[in-house]
């Protein structure tokens, strides 16, 4: 049975885990939600990535979603490149901010304005910052599962790795940052309305994953987010659709390009910096006018619109707007799932898969899920299993039966059909990983 080498990762695992709190810099990485430890990565170049013990890792993860070009796509290269003798942050304005706004205006319509930061995370804590502001109400609203970083108020039943964990909430988070997070299943359309009859004349905003990616991969039901939409609108409450994750993923447009829905408020991060650190709020002018220095709402960050990371930003969706088919994209990416799927089910394993542009989700359940809840009962020992065989193929997943997956633009077809192949080989020989 093929087994690869991760011994230099191991030594260097140790020796980060006595520097660096479980290892790692952020707790996903850390593989301890698939029963083993992470692999170190020297360097990435397209669809692949290789770590310190020389192996070549066919990479599904992306870094977590901002790689769509592929690693290092020389054009981006080349961009930063030439931007880097220019400075690397002035900590003042600069021409390719408003080039970036004005790109992401282009292609996610509902931004009107927009403000750049350097995470998901802040983007996230801003906008709900920012709803509660402009609405003067504190209630917010959030759903089991989805996860948009880790702000206090919102580590509630978080998704991501906080679900992975099983941790409900988190220590060190105040009851008072808390107290007015409300909380609902994903797609329970009574919840939703019973909770809007009730509070509706309360709750400054409601944030969502409109696909969720981080408690694996879920689709709202037909109408779900149409009905959330209306209930907002209705009762005076912002829509936020954190598509940190779905933005110029799923397709070019988001979630909401597909879906032709209008949120009050967008978040964005990962492919907009291309992996550099860029993330970004915005939405209706009028709400977002309330932000300082225009309006009275504080938000802040040094580094925010530097030029470097908003250099490879604008290479990216210039590239993504011009040179790439997200038709083509889902193709492939449907080609993999349901190779996987098909390879599952001649070894009698239940798997369901489901993806959309570039994500994709797969869980070993006879029916997908339509919530963190349903995902939960999903059999997360033959995921790791399955994991732990497909690493030690060469192929690079989430490790975490609660994440979504990426296909890149540099995957090739190729590719797809040595994963479909890898599958195969680790469900013949599952119980030996
Ligand atoms: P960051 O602060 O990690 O840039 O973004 C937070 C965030 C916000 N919203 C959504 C929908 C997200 O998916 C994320 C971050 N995603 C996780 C993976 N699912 C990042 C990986 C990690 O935590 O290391």
């Amino acid at each position: 049975m093929q087994k690869l080498s991760f011994e230099r990762s191991l030594k260097l695992f140790e020796k980060a885990s006595r520097l660096i709190p479980g290892g790692v810099n952020s707790p996903v990485r850390a593989f301890k939600s698939v029963d083993t430890h992470p692999l170190f990565i020297e360097r990435a170049q397209g669809a692949y990535m290789w770590d310190v013990d020389g192996n070549r890792m066919l990479d599904y993860i992306g870094s977590w979603g901002p790689a769509i070009l592929g690693h290092s796509h020389p054009e981006v290269v080349a961009a930063v490149q030439k931007a880097l003798p220019n400075g690397f942050s002035y900590g003042a304005p600069c021409a390719l901010e408003i080039k970036i706004a004005e790109l992401v205006q282009e292609l996610v319509p509902s931004i009107e304005m927009v403000r750049l930061v350097s995470s998901g995370t802040e983007a996230c804590m801003a906008a709900l910052r920012l709803a509660r502001g402009f609405t003067g109400r504190e209630k917010i609203v959030k759903f089991t599962g989805c996860y948009h970083g880790h702000a206090d108020m919102l580590l509630v039943k978080a998704g991501s790795g906080m679900a992975t964990l099983g941790i409900p909430g988190s220590p060190g988070v105040p009851q008072g940052s808390t107290q007015d997070t409300l909380t609902l299943p994903f797609n329970d359309v009574a919840g939703l309305k019973a909770l809007f009859a009730k509070q509706g004349s309360e709750i400054a905003a409601v944030i969502i994953e409109p696909f969720v990616g981080n408690a694996n991969f879920i689709r709202p039901l037909d109408g779900y987010l149409e009905l959330l939409s209306e209930l907002c609108r209705a009762s005076g409450a912002l829509l936020i659709f954190d598509e940190v994750m779905t933005g110029f993923r799923v397709g070019l447009g988001g979630v909401q390009g597909l879906k032709g829905i209008k949120p009050d408020l967008t978040t964005l991060g990962k492919v907009i910096g291309g992996g550099m650190p860029i993330g970004a709020y915005g939405g209706r002018a009028d709400v977002m006018a309330k932000i300082a220095p225009s309006g009275p709402v504080y938000q802040a960050g040094t580094l925010s619109g530097n030029p470097i990371a908003v250099t490879c930003g604008i290479k990216t969706l210039e590239l993504l707007r011009s040179n790439y088919s997200f038709t083509d994209l889902a193709k492939r990416t449907r080609a993999l799932v349901h190779g996987l799927k098909d390879s599952a089910t001649r070894h009698g394993i239940p798997m369901s898969v489901d993806s959309e542009g570039g994500m994709f989700g797969f869980i070993f359940s006879e029916k997908l899920p339509h919530s963190y809840e349903e995902a939960s009962t999903a059999r997360v020992d033959l995921f790791k299993q399955f994991f732990r065989g497909m690493l030690h193929q060469g192929i690079y997943l989430a490790p975490s039966a609660f994440e979504a997956g990426f296909v890149s633009f540099a995957h090739t077809d190729q590719d797809i059909q040595e994963t479909i192949a890898a599958a195969d080989y680790v469900f013949a020989h599952l119980s030996q990983y």
